[in-house]
This record gives structure tokens, C-alpha cells and sequence, in this order.
């Protein structure tokens, strides 16, 4: 039974719950203590006692703490890995490959944590100088989401120590595994008490309880768009500063000059690994007239060539939708882009496989057009839709034509388009030849309008959300 973390102490709660591999609902996985909203008001009491210590932690300290826990991840990839793909349901290479991001991001933000810059430059006025210094924020909150257990956990947790900030974080409750396993990590690695909390439990009582405590300086969530304005709204209340990474509806132009194998890897990756459970999937693949139909014959033949099945199977390439609730909402989206005139390509529908399981295929709609439900919201599962346009011009215009912006990705082998792509593509990031999920860690993170609010995650400009800016003045 894995318990809280409160305090530097492990601590057991009033209830439990189990979670359960999605791709064999016999199993049980772990089992986690539960919980409520007062372990969150003493999570947060040891956060904000922990703060100003840490705040005056030293590079040194601050980089070996996470430099060990990266060691360890990386060392322990496999079963961490394994632990992951068993209760969110990506495959094992998806899972083991994880983690081992995971591992990265921790070795990254322990040089960030060497590397604390700061400004120094005269006054406008005589005799006067001028400091610019980054300070820490003070304690964290960090709402997690189930599609990535370790990697996102992995980019709040990290800067937030790297910068000198002091943590309560939620995982989400169908996949505490790997958080608990970092924090458990870095308590090891030496974080002294106080300075991270683990408090696993449901949004309603526990998240509310975070969101309601204006103790906590700044939350950074990622989750639904619904959640998220729960968050924002918040926060605002208490003047709480609020970083948000929610849904995407990106797009993937393929124009008629693309390579056409580029082309169909971009869709199959970008669409359908990971089970579709990305914010980054490329779920609506925009395409001009002459390459249509043989890119959508390509890519039916290789998405029926998928292996769908258990995660831990080798041979498995698509492993289960990670929850009944998202399977039955995948379903839903597919019945609603039929009735609403979508041709169902391919898929649409659950199979069994030996072991009962979320499973579903992959499914291709075509005919399409932008304004159906299909194209407007985020269905977050192996579910990608085709919209024909005429050319270049259309097709940009449609990619615009969301809420979302947070990921655009086109395959051309024009340079100008591709120019002209990155340019006016109304999202945070833009994928030329790539699939639109898979992002480096030492970049920035993150997307325009609904998709994201706030500075961004990840890479050196992760500094902008976990620390403050202080400007100090001095005659001299
Ligand atoms: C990726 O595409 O490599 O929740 C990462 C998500 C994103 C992470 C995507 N925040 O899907």
C-alpha cells in the first residue's frame, strides 16, 4: 500500500483505493491511501514551513538532489516504465521511453539549477544601480493529468525545486504510480522535509481543497478545459499565479507536394500512438485534393496493420484506451461524427483481445468538414478525422479554424509553405515533417488561446512561471 507524503512522513489515511490495468481489468495494480481535504491543508502548512529554507538552499544542494533522482529513474527505467504502462496503458517502449524522458528532464533542471542568471545595469538616473534577481515563488501546487504519469509530474516537479520552490502535488487518481515513485525518489535523494508533499485523491475534495488554499503561491495544471477554468477562476480569486496546459485540437496539413511516406508516419504517430491520449495529437489531418485519396489509402492500410492490444505484449503497438469513462466518451465522438455525416474509414468500434481490456481500433473519418463536433472538440483517443481542402490557402485557414493552438504540424516539401506555415499557424508550437506530439524538454512548452494559459513549461523559460522577478535599486 503506497501511502501520502506529508512532512517528510508517510503517512496512512482513512480510505484506500486500487487502481487497475487497463489492459487486464483483473489486475489490480497498487493500491494508494486516499486523501482528504485536511491532509491537503497539512500538506500545505508543511510546504509553506519547508519555504524559506529551501529558498536558501544552495545550487549545489539543490542540483545533486536532482541530479541522483534523474541516476535513479534512468536506472530503474524499466520497472518504472512497466509500472506506468500497466496502470495508464501506453505500451512498454511508450512507457519505458517515458520515464526515461522523465530521468532527462531531471538531469536538465538540475543544470537549471546551477545556472540561476540575474541582471545588473545602471539607472536611468546618477549614481544608481540596478538588480534584477530571480527569487523563488514559494510553494507549488501541482495538478497532474493521467496521459503522461511521469514525464508531466516530472516537468512541474523538477523546476519547481531547481528554482527554489516548495510543493504539494495531486496526481491523478487512476495513475498515482510514478508520482509516487518520484516522490519516494527524491525524498531519498535528500529533499528535506516539507519540501515535497504527495497528497493522491479526488479532484472534488483534495484539488478543490488546493484551490481554495491561498497559501499555495502558484498552481501549474494540466488536464480538460473544464477543469482548467475551475482552476483559473480560482486562483484569480486569491491572486494566485496560474500556469495551464489543457486541450488541443491540432491540426496536420499534408499538401499535395508532401512525401507521402512522411506524410502517413506524421498521421499514424502524431494521431494514434500513444492511444491518441495527447494533448499534441494531430487530430484532424487537413488535406489538399491531389494527395487525398492515396494518403488516405496508405494510411488505412497501415493503421489496419496496428497491433492493438496489451500493453506489455511486444508485439502490441496501441494499447488500450486508459479508462471506461474515455472509452465511452471515444465511442460517443465516433457516433456523433456518423450521425453527423463522417465517413467511419476504418475502425469505430471496441475489440476483444484475450485479457478484458479498454480496447478500441484506431479510427480514420473522412469527409469531413470543419464544423462538425468531430472537428471542434477534443476527443483525447484513437480518433482522427480528415478534412479535404483545396490548397495551401485553405488549408491554413482551416488549421486556424479551432478554439485550440497548440500544436500545427505540415508536411510539404515547399520551403515556402513550410515558411509561411510556421509563420501564421495559430499555435504555440509548429512541427514541419513532424508528427505534432513529441516535444524535447529542454525547449519551451505549451500553446496559444484555449489550449494553454500562462508562461510556459519545460527548457530554460520554465524560470518565467516558477520564479519571481525582483528589481532592487541602490545609490552608490
Ligand atoms: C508530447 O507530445 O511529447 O498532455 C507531450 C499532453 C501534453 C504533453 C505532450 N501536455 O499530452
Amino acid at each position: 500500500m503506497k501511502p501520502l507524503l506529508i512532512d517528510g512522513e508517510w503517512l496512512a489515511g482513512a480510505s484506500t483505493i486500487q487502481t487497475i490495468n487497463p489492459s487486464d481489468l483483473s489486475e489490480t495494480v497498487e493500491t494508494y491511501v486516499q486523501a482528504d481535504a485536511q491532509h491537503a491543508h497539512a500538506a500545505v502548512t508543511a510546504a509553506a514551513n519547508a519555504a524559506p529554507d529551501w529558498a536558501m538552499s544552495t545550487p549545489q544542494q539543490r542540483h545533486d538532489i536532482l541530479a541522483s533522482t534523474s541516476a535513479e529513474i534512468m536506472a530503474r527505467r524499466e520497472e518504472i516504465g512497466t509500472l506506468l504502462s500497466r496502470e495508464e496503458g501506453k505500451t512498454l517502449p511508450e512507457g519505458i521511453a517515458e520515464t526515461t524522458r522523465a530521468a532527462h528532464i531531471f538531469g536538465f533542471f538540475a543544470g537549471e539549477a546551477l545556472r540561476q542568471t540575474g541582471d545588473i545595469l545602471p539607472s536611468i538616473r546618477p549614481n544608481i544601480g540596478v538588480e534584477i534577481t530571480r527569487e523563488p515563488v514559494g510553494v507549488i501546487g501541482i495538478i497532474a493529468p493521467w496521459n503522461f504519469p511521469i514525464a508531466i509530474p516530472a516537468w512541474k516537479i523538477a523546476p519547481a525545486l531547481a528554482h527554489g520552490n516548495t510543493l504539494v502535488m495531486k496526481p491523478a487518481d487512476s495513475v498515482p504510480g510514478c508520482a509516487w515513485a518520484l516522490a519516494d525518489i527524491l525524498t531519498r535523494a535528500g529533499a528535506p522535509k516539507g519540501v515535497i508533499n504527495l497528497v493522491m485523491g479526488p479532484g472534488t475534495s483534495v484539488g478543490q481543497a488546493m484551490l481554495d488554499d491561498p497559501r499555495i503561491d502558484a498552481i501549474t495544471f494540466t488536464g480538460s478545459v473544464a477543469t482548467g477554468a475551475r482552476v483559473g477562476e480560482a486562483s484569480m480569486r486569491v491572486g494566485r499565479k496560474v500556469q495551464m496546459e489543457m486541450g488541443g485540437k491540432n491540426p496536420l496539413v499534408v499538401l499535395d507536394d508532401a512525401d507521402l511516406e512522411t506524410a502517413v508516419h506524421c498521421a499514424l504517430d502524431g494521431s494514434f500512438y500513444s492511444t491518441g491520449q495527447r494533448c499534441t495529437a494531430s487530430s484532424r489531418l487537413i488535406v489538399t485534393e491531389a494527395i487525398h485519396g492515396r494518403f488516405v489509402e496508405t494510411l488505412v492500410q497501415r493503421i489496419r496493420a496496428l497491433t492493438i492490444g496489451h500493453a506489455l505484449d511486444p508485439a502490441t503497438d496501441i494499447g488500450p484506451v486508459a479508462s471506461r469513462d474515455q472509452l465511452d466518451s471515444n465511442m460517443r465522438y465516433v457516433e456523433t461524427a456518423r450521425r453527423e455525416g463522417g465517413n467511419i474509414r476504418c475502425g469505430g468500434e471496441t475489440v476483444s483481445r484475450a485479457t478484458e481490456g479498454y480496447f478500441m481500433l484506431p479510427t480514420l473519418i473522412t469527409d469531413t468538414t470543419s464544423a462538425m463536433t468531430i472537428n471542434r472538440e477534443e476527443v483525447f483517443g484513437p480518433v482522427a478525422s480528415v478534412i479535404r481542402v483545396r490548397d495551401y490557402e485553405e488549408a491554413l485557414h482551416v488549421a486556424n479554424d479551432t478554439p485550440f493552438g497548440l500544436s500545427a504540424g505540415i508536411c510539404t516539401t515547399s520551403l515556402r509553405h513550410a515558411t509561411h506555415f510556421k509563420r501564421y499557424a495559430r499555435a504555440g508550437m509548429v512541427m514541419v515533417n513532424l508528427p505534432t506530439a513529441g516535444v524535447d524538454y529542454h525547449v519551451p512548452f505549451g500553446g496559444t488561446r484555449a489550449s494553454s494559459h500562462g508562461p510556459r513549461e519545460q527548457g530554460r523559460h520554465a524560470a518565467e512561471f516558477f520564479t519571481t522577478l525582483k528589481t532592487a535599486y541602490t545609490a552608490t
